[in-house]
């Protein structure tokens, strides 16, 4: 197998040192660069882009052209999934995505298809990336949580207090556990796929996990997330792939999260990073946790900001670098270009033995 050069990510989360904190930002391809609205354009449109794997390789590796990043991230969706159970994905620029004909009952959840062979395009633009990498940073794989596809899957895209699938919960928690039970089965094949296409490291976003109360959270939120690892650590290609968990709000859990059996966690902007670490402690890494909009401050303030973080993680080697959530639209690009350099100069001081 090809020996990537650039281990700092690989290096932090197995425990080992290195000369700096590792960065990477979610939501790195996207439409803050000139470039990627070029690439979607030419796509013709979003979905285009996603299934062609070509230019989905081809963004992928365009904030790596552009910045210091210790690692790339599949350029595709959460929401691919859904889509290749058979309930179509449709998107809109000014509205995102969304589903036409959301679940209502346990009659629609039967008829979803589990099968994920129809995400082979989320392979090939894989395979194109890694020749593109060429071996020198590590590539991301990922997949939406059970509980956050389902959100989607029922509300039919985001909605302001998404009260049908929260009602759910409560009022057909069978439909739920039935949907759950597929996810966990079509996520599992998903992220073994993309494992064997050549993704280095998976990463499971479970950006709506925070929507639910505690014991909620653990049964449709963390317990699948659980047997998604279990069947990952149960599987010859994934036994011992690092996986980064992120529930975002899921602050409050990190002690809970800390025994999913994850190599990282992923911390949302509210959660203040050296108390994060006090409770999960040294054998799991913390990757996070920059309040996104901290990128539309001057550059002095984003030094300032991106300081703190790495400042409250302190001394020790299990911090990758990232903001608390993605990176938005209007960010001007040279502002991630001084926050990246300034980690990478800044963080120097804790990584000297
Ligand atoms: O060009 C465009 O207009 C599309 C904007 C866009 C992009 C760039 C969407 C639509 N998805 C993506 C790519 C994407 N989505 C990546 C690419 C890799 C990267 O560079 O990080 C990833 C990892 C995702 C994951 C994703 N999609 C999440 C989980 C992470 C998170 O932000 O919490 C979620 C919730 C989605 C759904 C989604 N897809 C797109 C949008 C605008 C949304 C959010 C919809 C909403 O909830 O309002």
């Amino acid at each position: 197998m090809s020996v990537i050069k650039n281990r700092r990510i690989l290096d932090v989360l197995s425990g080992e040192p290195v000369d700096k904190t590792p960065v990477w930002i979610m939501r790195q391809a996207g439409r803050y660069l000139p470039e990627y609205k070029k690439t979607r354009a030419e796509a013709g449109s979003f979905l285009d882009l996603c299934k062609t794997p070509e230019l989905a390789s081809e963004v992928t590796v365009q904030p790596i052209r552009r910045f210091d990043l210790d690692a790339a991230i599949i350029f595709s969706d959460i929401l691919t999934i859904p889509d290749a159970m058979g309930l179509e994905l449709k998107f809109e620029d000014n509205r995102g995505p969304y589903f036409d004909n959301p679940l209502d009952n346990l009659n629609d959840v039967s008829s979803l298809s589990n099968n994920v062979n129809s995400l082979e395009y989320v392979a090939e633009a894989i395979i194109h990336t890694k020749t593109k990498l060429n071996n020198e940073i590590p590539l991301i794989g990922f997949s939406g949580s059970p509980w956050t596809l389902s959100t989607y899957m029922i509300e039919g895209a985001a909605t302001k207090e998404f009260r049908k699938v929260r009602s759910i919960v409560f009022n057909n928690p069978e439909m739920l556990n039935e949907l759950t039970k597929k996810l966990i089965k079509s996520i599992s094949e998903y992220l073994i796929m993309q494992a064997k296409a050549g993704a280095n490291i998976l990463m499971i976003f479970d950006s709506w996990g925070g929507l639910l109360n505690t014991n909620n959270y653990v049964h449709f939120s963390l317990n699948p997330m659980k047997e998604i690892i279990n069947n990952l650590r149960n599987n010859e290609v994934t036994k011992n792939i690092p996986i980064i968990l992120f529930t975002r709000g899921g602050g409050g859990w990190l002690n809970k999260i800390s025994e999913a059996g994850c190599n990282a966690i992923g911390l949302d902007w509210t959660v203040d990073i050296s108390d994060a670490r006090k409770i999960v402690g040294e054998n799991i890494c913390l990757q996070g946790n920059l309040d996104p909009c901290a990128l539309h401050g001057t550059e002095q303030s984003i030094k300032d900001a991106a300081s703190k973080v790495i400042d409250g993680y302190g001394f020790g080697h299990r911090h990758i670098f990232n903001l608390g959530h993605g990176i938005d639209q209007y960010v001007n690009p040279d502002n991630l270009g001084v926050l990246i350099d300034h980690v990478k100069e800044y963080s120097k001081k804790y990584h000297q033995n």
